[in-house]
């Protein structure tokens, strides 16, 4: 489809450089920076919502127990769990606009994404330990951890992943009822329906794929990062051998539960769950109850990174909603990545 131009897009296909151009037949549509893929955008995100948790009073979030077990409406209608498209998983990018010609954004634009992403450096996880909060004692929030060129690198690791054996699928309980998210597990399974980990996924044979090095070494730098700003109660190190990767779409939700399927040993040394969030900004709840009314409340972005081990390690926690249009330009121009948001937790059983 021919794209009209107006002001604003001539300025900004003016100010780029074309990296990567597609001759269809016989014409090239161009689509500038702000507009190819989702559009919409954070740029008018308010950051500084986020340094602080609020009170939360939602009714909406039924909680979970045992860790992802009780129902709650978190979940879909009842049918078994299901790979979308055969073998493979599901997509979690859109498929390329034949035409589309991404472009690379000025200086101007670029530092700008980084400034809302919190960093300076887009080759490193992060440099700036500036945006870090104690939520509560061995819960931290590295707000805008990960950088621009990180998050796209995540997405495009994990939409190769989710598309191949293994990967992503709709994850139902024992009821048979589903959750309200597509799962993908990296290193081992977690089985929604026993609460258990194992090799193989019950319902189709398939291992989990391996936990990419990268990611190991995301998660290293996060915990070291963490650390460095709560020196008098570090967190212990993990040495990740489950990632569960959740894809919200734009109606997705997790009720309240604890992560406790890790073993005792895990548990009882407060070994730390490490969550990435990437795509649209999601509300998060955590607490010490299964109860959204006394629950806190806190954006979740995308680059953000979540910490919680210790003391924090058993709390109560879920996602109530998804804000649509809110990931970033960049991120949306870069992958294609579908309308929501792409959560990473990385623990060790
Ligand atoms: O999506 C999130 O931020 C939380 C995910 C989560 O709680 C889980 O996978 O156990």
């Amino acid at each position: 489809m021919l794209h009209k131009l107006n002001a604003r897009m001539v300025d900004v296909v003016d100010n780029f450089a074309l990296v990567k151009s597609q001759s269809i037949q016989s014409r090239v549509v161009v689509v500038g920076y702000e507009q190819c893929g989702r559009g919409g955008g954070s740029e008018e995100k308010k950051q500084q919502q986020n340094a602080t948790p609020v009170s939360h009073s939602d009714s909406d979030s039924v909680g979970m127990g045992v860790a992802k077990s009780n129902i709650g409406d978190d979940i879909d209608k009842p049918s078994p769990p299901s790979a979308a498209g055969g073998g493979g998983g599901f997509d979690i990018c859109l498929p390329k606009q034949p035409g589309c010609v991404v472009l690379k954004p000025p200086l101007l634009v670029k530092n700008r994404e980084r400034r809302l992403s919190g960093n300076s450096n887009s080759n490193s996880n992060s440099k700036n330990n500036s945006n870090v909060s104690l939520l509560r004692p061995g819960m931290v929030l590295l707000k805008g951890y990960l950088a621009p060129s990180v998050q796209q690198k995540i997405v495009e690791k994990c939409r190769e992943l989710g598309v191949g054996e293994g990967g992503f699928y709709q994850p139902g309980y024992e009821e048979g009822t589903k959750m309200r998210l597509k799962m993908m597990c990296l290193g081992k399974n977690w089985d929604p329906r026993t609460s258990q980990y194992g090799d193989r996924r019950p319902f189709d044979g398939a291992r989990p794929p391996d936990i990419p090095p990268e990611f190991h070494t995301l998660v290293s730098n996060a915990l070291r990062d963490s650390n460095a700003h709560t020196p008098h109660n570090p967190l212990p190190s993990i040495s990740s051998d489950i990632c569960i990767v959740n894809f919200y779409s734009q109606t997705g939700r997790l009720g309240l539960h604890q992560d406790k399927d890790e073993s005792e040993d895990s548990l009882r040394r407060g070994l730390p769950v490490v969550s990435f969030s990437i795509g649209d900004s999601a509300h998060f709840l955590y607490g010490d109850h299964r109860d959204p009314d006394t629950a806190q409340k806190l954006l979740l972005e995308s680059g953000d990174v979540l910490i919680f081990g210790g003391p924090a390690r058993n709390v109560f926690h879920g996602v109530t909603d998804i804000l649509p249009t809110s990931a970033p330009n960049f991120l949306l121009q870069h992958t294609n990545l579908r309308p929501g948001r792409l959560n990473l937790t990385f623990r060790q059983y």
